[in-house]
């Protein structure tokens, strides 16, 4: 690429951050991106991140914002925030949480008392750090309790959510909250029956969809709405967005506890440039074409689970519905650790990260699970033939016991297909 000032002003001005950025561009130029939670944004996405408009502070909402000249902003924050109410058809949508954490701080500050109680899905079994994890201010100012998966491999649904037991946790904790939306949950999620369970203990339903809100506007996984009080969800994963969070509901006077939470409550400023980017993101998300991007993710991720079994892999709960997988090892390798294989494979130039699996023998940094998600390769125009290639690929590398050879030639193979298969230009 060009160091000219003009069409280069960081290379030619730092060089030293310059090396790393080109470095990161021929990284994901040249690997294989099967991080659940990742994506690669459009050309469009990311000018609108990297624009004029991260100069200005714009605190407030528009029209009442608390600084001048917040014109240009206010149009690009509600054209942000219609085209979200449009994608996911509900009436309320705040653009401006800084990420998906932030997100769900909002709506724990919004609508719950320090000390009250909510359900959810325990981190180890595919929830996320701020549903309740002890160290996370989710955990620590508020009092979660756990629902369960089906545990028993004789059971219908192993690894799946027990909703029946779900409902007796509810039933009997009687939680203010009720959470459900996963990162490492591969299966298509019941609404409607969480909503069930929360009207019965009088319970507000929160849905965190941030893994799966590109299916969800893509058509192919169902709606949190109309169940869900509360919808949550990052805009950068399968939605394909700048990296960003965003809370919706359908509630005037929820919305409004929502809004006084995010800004003045957590926030000061909001990222303008990344509103924008999440404006040309629901743009983007609203073309008829995301609908087919949304199914080929979810073929995709069908075809190289199908692939993984078929090379002796199991898979947590049996397979997968969504973008997402998470590869037990310990049926291929007893020996076997997440951690050696995202290393091993990291060194094939395949992306992936160690994760835990329900009822894991071991810690987190060791893990004895791998989580595998499509919607990156998606992108790159991968189709289910190349997704079988990722687990020949995978399974070289991982029975080989990570070989410095084995590595090295998987490498190469990786690199070819990724030349055939440029990111988004
Ligand atoms: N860290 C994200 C993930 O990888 O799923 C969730 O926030």
């Amino acid at each position: 690429m060009s160091t000219d000032t003009a069409s280069n002003p960081i290379a030619a001005q730092d060089p030293e951050v310059w090396r790393w950025m080109e470095a990161e561009q021929q990284r994901q130029a040249s690997t294989l991106e099967l991080i659940a939670s990742e994506n690669h944004v459009s050309p469009a996405v990311m000018q609108a991140v990297g624009s004029n408009l991260t100069n200005k502070y714009a605190e407030g909402y528009p029209g009442r914002r608390y600084y001048g000249g917040c014109e240009n902003y206010d149009h690009v924050e509600d054209i942000a925030r219609d085209r979200a109410k449009e994608l996911f058809g509900c009436q309320f949508a705040n653009v401006q949480p800084h990420s998906g954490a932030s997100a769900n701080a909002a709506v724990f500050f919004a609508l719950l008392q320090p000390g009250d109680t909510f359900a959810s899905l325990v981190l180890s079994d595919g929830g996320h750090l701020s549903h309740g994890m002890k160290i996370n201010f989710s955990g620590k100012y508020f009092h979660p309790v756990h629902y369960p998966l089906k545990y028993d491999r004789s059971q219908d649904g192993y690894e799946q959510i027990d909703y029946d037991a779900m409902r007796a946790v509810c039933l009997e904790a009687k939680p203010k909250m009720i959470l459900c939306g996963y990162s490492a949950y591969p299966r298509v999620i019941d609404f409607a029956k969480f909503r069930a369970v929360a009207d019965e203990c009088g319970a507000l339903l929160m849905a965190d969809i941030a893994h799966i809100a590109g299916l969800v506007a893509g058509g192919v996984h169902p709606s949190p709405f109309p169940h869900a009080h509360i919808v949550t969800t990052t805009t950068h994963k399968t939605l394909r967005g700048p990296r960003g969070g965003m809370i919706m509901c359908n509630d005037e006077e929820i919305a409004k506890k929502i809004d006084k939470a995010v800004f003045p409550g957590l926030q000061g400023g909001p990222l303008m440039h990344v509103i924008a980017g999440k404006a040309v993101c629901y743009g983007e998300a609203l073309k008829p074409e995301f609908k087919q991007y949304a199914r080929q993710i979810v073929d995709n991720a069908k075809a190289l689970a199908a692939a993984l079994v078929g090379r002796n892999y199991r898979l947590v709960s049996g397979g997968t519905d969504n973008h997402l997988m998470l590869v037990d090892l310990q049926q291929k390798d007893a020996e076997l650790t997440g951690a050696d294989a995202e290393s091993w494979l990291e060194s094939a130039g395949i992306i992936t990260n160690k994760n835990g699996i329900p009822k894991d023998p071991r810690p987190p940094v060791q893990t004895s699970g791998l989580r595998l998600g499509a919607a990156a390769l998606t992108t790159r125009g991968f189709k289910q033939s190349q997704m079988v290639q990722v687990a020949d690929f995978i399974d070289r590398v991982l029975s080989a016991k990570g070989d410095e050879k084995v590595c090295a030639t998987v490498r190469g193979e990786v690199a070819d297909l990724c030349a055939q298969f440029p990111l988004p230009h």
